[in-house]
């Protein structure tokens, strides 16, 4: 793998060895991601949380490709893992994103763990804030709820994922097998729901976006009717990102013309398009 193999520490923010950091940019962040074959190569969820918060905060950084299969040993030759008990197989889930920042020297991983540390390293008010203080909980609370609310919508694009985007030979058979364990199917298309359980399957991710939306409606007012965007009012903040990353992965993974979106964008008075039209703003990364 990249690094010297290290015996296994459970950390999800620690300083790199000094054996290591030369083989990595000095001048600004590293963002490790996974490659896949669509524009621009970055499709991943939970790393979209983490490129939309550097981009929000203007932080230059460099993405370090990592094959899915690669995530793993990547993340046990730097001694990271994220500090949740999600497992596979009775074994600890290694995931992405991780950051390198050569600023303080340090190795972060877990998108909400990462926002955090860019708070505390690229403060308020010359950055703007991922997670206001005081709303750390909150922000916890939110991106829970948020995860229960679309769990749903994972039978209608997981399959998809393992059908039309390309990963290498390698990772493409470790996302299969693992996303069979995972949800206890033989073959992963068996989870893609069709006939009437796909009626009543997408009823549930239609309940779930409803969910979020009253949310959001709530924001600003008693009313329950407000048109502002983000869940803090007048600026996107880290939760938004989230929300924000999952609509993304939802439909690149489906296509722009595809029934599922367009249904999803025409729903909750087309909040959820205009969410990913004003995260595009924080798409592109600040080149030096
Ligand atoms: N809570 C984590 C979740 C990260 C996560 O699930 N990452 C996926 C990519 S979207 C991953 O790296 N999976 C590795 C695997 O499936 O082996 C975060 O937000 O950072």
């Amino acid at each position: 793998m990249f690094y010297t193999t290290r015996p296994l520490l459970l950390h999800s923010r620690r300083r790199l060895p000094i054996e290591a950091r030369t083989k990595l940019a000095q001048d600004r962040i590293t963002l490790f991601d996974i490659p896949f074959d669509v524009p621009g190569r970055a499709l991943s969820p939970s790393v979209w949380k983490t490129r939309y918060s550097l981009n929000y905060k203007r932080i230059p950084f460099v993405t370090q490709w990592v094959d899915l299969v690669d995530v793993e040993p990547l993340c046990k030759s730097l001694g990271i893992a994220t500090l949740s008990n999600r497992r596979f197989d009775n074994r600890q889930l290694y995931t992405l994103p991780v950051i390198y920042d050569p600023k303080s020297n340090h190795i972060v991983s877990d998108s909400m763990r990462i926002a955090q540390y860019l708070d505390e390293e690229y403060p308020d008010p010359e950055y703007p804030p991922l997670i206001k203080k005081g709303t750390e909980g909150l922000t916890q609370g939110f991106i829970h709820a948020r995860e229960l609310a679309l769990a749903p919508v994972h039978q209608f694009v997981v399959p998809l994922v393992a059908q039309r985007l390309h990963l290498s030979p390698r990772s493409q058979e470790y996302f299969r097998r693992t996303r069979e364990m995972w949800f206890k199917v033989g073959n992963l298309e068996e989870i893609l729901p069709d006939g009437d359980t796909r009626v009543v399957e997408w009823g549930k991710v239609k309940a779930g976006m409803d969910l979020i939306d009253s949310w959001y409606r709530a924001v600003g007012g008693t009313e329950g009717q407000s048109q502002q965007g983000w869940i803090m009012g007048g600026q996107p903040c880290f939760s938004d990102f989230n929300v924000a990353a999952a609509l993304r992965w939802m439909k690149s993974v489906w296509g722009e013309s595809s029934p599922e979106w367009s249904d999803v964008k025409l729903w909750n008075e087309g909040r959820w398009a205009r969410m990913l039209d004003d995260c595009k703003a924080y798409e592109n990364g600040v080149h030096l």
